[in-house]
């Protein structure tokens, strides 16, 4: 990311000074999709694209909001009332409001931002922005009040309150927590982490970007997490206790199957499934298996596509491609809908893959898919 370039424009749009330059990443996540919602694990972690803002306090009570890469400008207030239209300026209208709403005492500012997490393409650059406003805010005007876990939580509540989706904590925490060369097993229900050092000798991690993006992913997005919660009613009638599909074993499912509707028990079924199998891949790579881990990342492409119906025929063509080029393991990444493959594969094939995957995915949808190697780097931090 390049700090020089934001700071040159934020220089050049405002008054020729400087502020305060922040940065937040975007997210892979290996395994554990759709579970953070459900009260599961995730295994996410931060990668080295982002988003970086320049922020001065300007002395107002508007927010001055130029976005780098759109070339649009948008001012807003900070009352309820002035929430701004662009989509992109409601992240940061929201964030504001959310840090407001946990007795922040947020002015106006001057910012600008840019970002090199590829929009669309599953690896959270809402979570970007937001966690790096965030950040930012609790700096400028919160004497760091607020911790970091309130901070992903500003973020996924701006996602909930100002841009309709119902999202988990995923990728927020994943923002703010990162740490370079770890990935972050998350228990989403008691927001516990352990760093998992990452480093799997002789494999790589490559996402393959279909570019396919899903215009009603939101309200598809919030589909599944209503068809999780009307399976637990179902099956809180018999077993009280139960609060998310994290309670849930098969047998309880298969239980109340009478009352849950065919496509509210598959996307259960998957979650269920899911749930284990973040906990089976930690186990594996506790043990450097990544012969196993790659088994159940297939597993969740199978789930994702068959039972929870997020994934897309392209994205069912590249993981298609990596099966039949010895791709350790492959699965759609993230919310679905468009968006990447993750792809675990041994170096000698790297070259192989890439290069026969580009190739077949052309000649069938007449583009070529993006190609990013994976690096795992820091969460939310100031700059400079
Ligand atoms: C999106 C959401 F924002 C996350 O909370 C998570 O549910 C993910 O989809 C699917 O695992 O990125």
């Amino acid at each position: 990311m390049d700090t020089e370039y934001v700071r040159s424009r934020f220089i050049k749009h405002f008054d020729g000074t400087t502020g305060f330059l922040y940065a937040s990443p975007g997210r892979i996540n290996l395994i554990g999709e759709h579970t953070d919602y459900n009260g599961g694990f995730v295994f996410p972690g931060a990668v080295d694209k982002g988003m970086i803002a320049e922020i001065k306090p300007n002395g107002t009570d508007k927010v001055r909001a130029y976005s780098i890469d759109l070339k649009d400008y948008v001012e807003f207030g900070l009352n309820e009332e002035d929430a701004p239209r662009a989509s992109w300026a409601r992240y940061i209208f929201g964030v504001c409001r959310e840090m407001i709403k946990r007795g922040v005492d947020v002015k106006g500012f001057n910012t600008a931002f840019a970002g090199d997490v590829p929009l669309g393409a599953g690896m959270s650059s809402s979570a970007a922005l937001e966690s790096t406003y965030a950040f930012a805010l609790n700096e400028l005007f919160g004497e760091n009040k607020i911790d970091k876990f309130e901070l992903a939580k500003v973020g996924q509540a701006t996602e909930h309150n100002y841009c309709g989706v119902n999202c988990g904590i995923m990728d927020q925490f994943a923002s703010v927590f990162g740490k370079a060369g770890s990935l972050i097993r998350l228990d989403c229900r008691s927001l516990e982490y352990q760093y998992f050092p990452f480093h799997p000798e002789g494999y790589r991690l490559v996402l393959m970007d279909s570019v396919v993006k899903h215009e009603l992913a939101s309200s598809a997005y919030n589909k599944r997490r209503q068809s999780c919660e009307a399976a637990v009613a179902a099956i809180q009638k018999k077993h009280p206790h139960v609060e998310f599909l994290r309670d849930c074993t098969m047998a309880m499912l298969e239980e109340a199957k009478a009352d849950i509707s065919a496509e509210d028990y598959m996307r259960a079924e998957y979650v269920i499934e899911e749930i284990q199998r973040v906990l089976d891949v930690c186990e594996a790579l506790e043990k450097d298996d990544y012969e196993t881990v790659g088994q159940k990342m297939y597993e969740t492409h199978h789930g994702m596509s068959k039972l929870y119906e997020v994934s897309c025929e392209e994205l069912d063509f590249l993981n298609d491609c990596a099966k039949e080029y010895g791709v350790t393991g492959s699965r759609v990444m993230g919310g679905g809908f468009g968006g990447c493959t993750i792809n675990l594969v041994k170096d000698e094939l790297y070259d192989n893959f890439v290069e026969k995957t580009k190739a077949a995915f052309k000649a069938k949808f007449g583009r070529s898919p993006k190609v990013y190697d994976v690096v795992i780097g820091d969460g939310s931090r100031r700059l400079e």
